[in-house]
């Protein structure tokens, strides 16, 4: 008999024992955060359900209604940030909450109130919604400066200021990923359980991958670097084989197999969107923060991607991310540009 496996078996690890392992290394920690994820773990295994029975439920189609960046909202899309909202105000852990469904942030009534800011998009890739691909919720957390005197600065902050980041695939299986700034795990539903538990431990994103993820339909559009650089992906020169195209357009989705075999997902700038398309908040710096943990890179195009300074809640940014040495080479292509200019 295996007694290691079998222990293994036995032994179960669940994403909240996990957590709690990490707060006791915190003598300090009083457990905030381990509620606060709590709730966002119930957010997830909600929309994980809602997703599941969206056809059966009629939950697929619009909901009469557009969002900040005057996109239809889908019946899911309004659920979800429902439920976000309301669990991460019951957890009595958060102060402001930056949500990609809606305009304003959310300032949490003083009584309810706790230290933690949570920038969020409960329901990312909702183009995919209707034909059953993998969509997500993605989320960074950042710590109030000053619970008494909050502010929209208080997540206008770099993504290098974020305590925590992560995001929960719903796709063939429900996996949650998860940095708290100590390296990177992920965590799979086991519905049975309702559990999420550790499959993942310690993520590590290979050095260089062979896939590389990016829309192509934008190609007439794109800057010389991108452009460069995708010309390598598939003709490169140096006797190495061209890298496999892989592209779901559903960011949660790209990026967890970005971070599990390597390679690189872009959304880069372009003529018609200098900015690019994602956003900053909630959809570059989370993405950024696991890519760095897991030992990747994150790069915008001019820097660090962690590095920039939003200005405003639902700003936009060109993003390059994945293995060290992919984004590497993107970032000597922009450095060569530069110098030529
Ligand atoms: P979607 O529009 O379906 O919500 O930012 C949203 C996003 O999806 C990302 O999830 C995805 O990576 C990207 O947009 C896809 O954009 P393109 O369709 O322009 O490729």
């Amino acid at each position: 008999m295996d007694h290691a496996a079998d222990a293994h078996r036995t032994d179960l690890m669940t994403i909240t024992r996990h957590v709690l392992n990490e707060q006791s290394k915190h003598p300090e920690s009083k457990g905030d955060f381990t509620i606060l994820l709590s709730h966002i773990v119930l957010g997830c295994k909600f929309v994980c359900s809602a997703v599941n029975k969206a056809g059966l439920a009629k939950l697929i189609g619009l909901a009469g209604e557009t969002n900040v960046q005057g996109e239809e909202q889908k019946k899911l899309d309004v659920l979800s940030n429902q439920v976000f909202v309301k669990a991460l105000i019951s957890s009595g852990r958060t102060c402001v909450l930056v949500s990609e469904e809606d305009e304003e942030a959310t300032f949490v009534d003083p009584s309810l109130r706790g230290k933690y800011c949570v920038v969020f998009d409960p329901l990312d890739g909702s183009s995919n919604i209707d034909c059953g691909v993998s969509i997500g919720t993605i989320f960074g957390i950042y710590m109030v400066k000053d619970k008494d005197n909050v502010s929209l600065d208080d997540v206008l902050q770099p993504g290098k200021h974020m305590v925590a980041a992560g995001y929960c695939m719903y796709g063939s299986s429900c996996t949650l990923v998860l940095s708290t700034g100590n390296g990177v795990n992920g965590f799979t539903l086991d519905p049975s359980l309702g559990e999420f538990m550790l499959t993942h431990p310690d993520i590590k994103i290979p050095k260089r991958g062979k896939l590389y993820s990016v829309n192509e339909g934008n190609a007439k559009n794109w800057d010389t670097p991108t452009a460069k650089f995708v010309e390598k992906c598939k003709f490169p020169k140096d006797g190495s084989s061209p890298k496999s195209l892989r592209y779901i357009g559903s960011m949660v989705a790209d990026v967890h197999r970005t971070l599990l075999y390597g390679g690189i997902f872009l959304y880069p700038a372009d003529k018609q969107s200098p900015n690019g398309k994602l956003r900053v908040l909630y959809e570059v710096f989370p993405m950024s923060f696991l890519m760095e943990q897991a030992g990747g890179q994150a790069f915008t195009g001019e820097q660090r991607a962690l590095d920039l300074v939003p200005t405003k809640i639902h700003q936009r940014s060109p993003v390059f991310l994945g293995s060290y040495d992919d984004v590497e080479e993107i970032k000597a292509l922009y450095a060569a540009e530069e110098k030529k200019a």
